[in-house]
C-alpha cells in the first residue's frame, strides 16, 4: 500500500476514545532503544515523524499517528530500560499494559521490535509470552540488521527465529530500509 499521508495526532497517557473509533490500529512495541520510532519513520517514509533519539527511554507516552487518514500506528514507550527510576518504570509498564491488555482495544498487528544484534532479551521473551497469552497477532521485526556481519547473519537469524515461538520474523533496517516492503505488506494489506 502506498502511504500518502502520515500525521502525528497526539501523545496519550491513558485510555482514549480515539482508540475505539473503529479505525484499525497497529502497535509498535519493544525494548527501549530497539528502534521503534526510527522504524515508524522508515516504514511510512517520513523523516522525523516519530521522535527518535540516542538517549533510550525518552518516549513516555503512547504516540498516535494517523496514516492515510484510515488507520493508526501507535508508538509505545520502550520497556527494559535499566536506568529509569522505579516509579518511571512502573508508570511505563502500566501504560503499555493498560493499552495492550486492559482496555479491550483490538490491534490488527502488534509489531515487536528487537535489536537483531542483541537478539531476544529476557524482557522481550516476557513480552512475547504475554502477547501470545492474550492472543495478539504478533510480527517480530529484527531491526538494525545492517549491524550484523554477513558471516553472522544466518546464525543470528536462526537464533531469533528459534525464540520467536512460531511468529513471523522480518529482518529489517530503518537505515537501509531493508525489509520495508515486506513489513508494509504485512501490516497494511487489506485482509
Ligand atoms: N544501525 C542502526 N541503528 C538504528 C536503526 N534503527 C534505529 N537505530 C538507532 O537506535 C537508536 C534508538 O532509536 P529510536 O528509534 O529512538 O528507538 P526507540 O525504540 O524508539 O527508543 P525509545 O523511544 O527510547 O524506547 C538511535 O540512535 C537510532 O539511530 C537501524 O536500523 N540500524
Ligand atoms: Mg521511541
Amino acid at each position: 500500500m502506498k502511504i500518502s499521508s502520515a500525521k502525528f495526532i497526539k501523545g496519550m497517557v491513558g485510555p482514549d476514545p480515539l482508540m475505539k473509533d473503529g479505525k484499525p490500529q497497529v502497535a509498535i512495541i519493544g525494548r527501549s532503544n530497539s528502534g521503534k520510532s526510527s522504524l515508524i519513520n522508515s516504514l511510512v517514509g517520513v523523516e522525523g515523524l516519530a521522535r527518535t533519539s540516542a538517549y533510550p527511554g525518552l518516549t513516555r507516552e503512547l504516540n498516535l499517528f494517523l496514516i492515510n487518514k484510515s488507520f493508526y500506528l501507535v508508538d509505545l514507550p520502550g520497556y527494559g530500560f535499566a536506568k529509569g527510576s522505579m516509579e518511571d518504570k512502573e508508570k511505563i509498564h502500566s501504560l503499555i499494559g493498560g493499552y495492550l491488555f486492559e482496555s479491550g482495544y483490538v490491534q490488527k498487528r502488534v509489531v515487536l521490535v528487537i535489536d537483531s544484534a542483541i537478539g531476544m532479551t529476557e524482557s522481550d521473551l516476557e513480552m512475547l509470552g504475554e502477547l501470545t497469552r492474550e492472543k495478539k497477532h504478533v510480527v517480530i521485526v529484527a531491526n538494525k540488521i545492517d549491524k550484523i556481519k554477513k558471516s553472522d547473519y544466518a546464525r543470528q537469524m536462526r537464533l531469533i527465529q528459534d525464540q520467536a515461538q512460531g511468529n513471523k520474523v522480518i529482518p529489517y533496517s530503518s537505515f537501509t530500509r531493508i525489509g520495508q516492503p515486506q513489513l508494509s505488506d504485512e501490516l497494511f494489506s487489506q485482509d
